[in-house]
């Protein structure tokens, strides 16, 4: 198997001396479903991102930075995070050798996210804040300390994460009509439109914030952002212009959804679809359901939908296992588990 880098270089901005830091990220399922395209009217299929090395997209993204990083010379890296981008972060710093820190806002990442972070060996730091705080912050590490910033504002992360622009054309044959997609910094919007954009496509981008986190749906920025979604618990998206210009350039939407709609999302692809996905990742799935796929008066409706499922359900087994129907107990006995099975 190879690489990401290996498999667009050409169109990364890595320099020709980078060296390649990866996990083999990258070439993820682009799933038809079709109990989803019945509900929808659409022909729907799900990028399930959760099958990265680290269970999210953010490997993508990860690979490029870190490879540019050791590329300059850097002896570690530095991230904010909800959970996914400390884990990828993590993961990568400890395929480098590079030593890694992450600062999270304290009790509010998922638990998979947590023990990834650990068992990658990176320093783990919980913030009495919420992300936004500890972005500010690491922002302002890196200006004083010789450490790399892997989120979302450095260029590289970006790069990498058009490549699921790019696999979705050349799997499709074609770019899909629409694809829906969870935000919350706002780098993936910004990263499929510049990747679709760089292979002469324009789908309708169809984002979608958590209710309680909706700062790009409201037009200013939420103060103290709250949603079962932690994974998008944000409220002042870093990348904010760059993700309107994208709807707008699409003449696709941003919209809200509560968080009983995303946890309805997540739990029925999961027994129906058989996709496990994270709650913020169901985001997108529950924005299409809630509010269809809407179109510019002289556009066409689209064909087909790309949901991008962000992260694996296996992150925040919590916010499943609260959710999921009682495990059934049973005596050592034929007959009880006779019972258990078919009654
Ligand atoms: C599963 O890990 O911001 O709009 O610090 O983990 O590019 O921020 C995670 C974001 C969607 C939103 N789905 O993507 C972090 C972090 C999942 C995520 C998003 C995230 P962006």
């Amino acid at each position: 198997m190879t690489s990401l880098i290996e498999r667009y270089r050409d169109r990364l901005s890595l320099e020709p001396g980078d060296p390649v830091v990866s996990l083999e990220e990258g070439s993820t399922p682009l799933i038809e479903a079709s109990r989803l395209s019945e509900r929808l009217g659409v022909r729907a299929y799900l990028k399930f991102e959760g099958g990265n090395p680290t269970g999210s997209f953010k490997d993508r993204g990860m690979t490029v930075a870190v490879s540019r990083a050791m590329g300059r010379g850097a002896e570690a890296v530095i991230c904010a995070s909800t959970g996914n981008t400390a884990a990828s972060a993590a993961a990568y710093a400890a395929r480098a050798g590079l030593r890694g820190a992450v600062i999270v806002p304290e009790g509010k990442i998922a638990i998979g996210k947590l023990a990834q972070a650990l068992m990658h060996g990176a320093r783990v730091i919980a913030l009495q804040g919420n992300f936004d705080d500890a972005l500010t912050i690491v922002r302002e590490l890196a200006q004083k300390h010789p450490v790399e910033l892997v989120n979302s504002v450095n260029p590289h992360r970006i790069e990498g994460q058009k490549t699921a622009a790019f696999e979705v054309v050349e799997e499709l044959g074609e770019a899909p009509g629409a694809l829906a997609i969870p935000v919350g910094n706002a780098g993936n919007v910004t990263a499929y439109w510049r990747g679709f954009q760089e292979v002469g496509t324009a789908p309708i981008l169809y984002g979608f914030q958590a209710e309680g986190a909706a700062p790009l749906v409201e037009g200013h920025p939420v103060a103290n952002p709250e949603t079962v979604a932690s994974a998008i618990r944000i409220g002042n998206p870093a990348r904010w212009e760059e993700a309107m210009t994208a709807f707008t350039g699409s003449r696709g939407r941003v919209a809200a959804v509560s968080d009983d709609q995303i946890l309805d999302a997540y739990r029925w692809l999961a027994a129906n679809e058989g996709v496990f996905c994270e709650p913020a990742s169901a985001a997108s799935v529950a924005g299409l359901l809630a509010h269809g796929l809407p179109v510019a008066e002289d556009t066409a409706p689209p064909e087909s939908v790309v949901c991008v499922l962000t992260g694996h359900g296996l992150k925040d087994p919590d916010t499943a296992l609260g959710k999921a129907p009682a495990v059934v107990n049973c005596d050592n006995d034929l007959s009880a588990v006779e019972r258990a099975v078919f009654d």
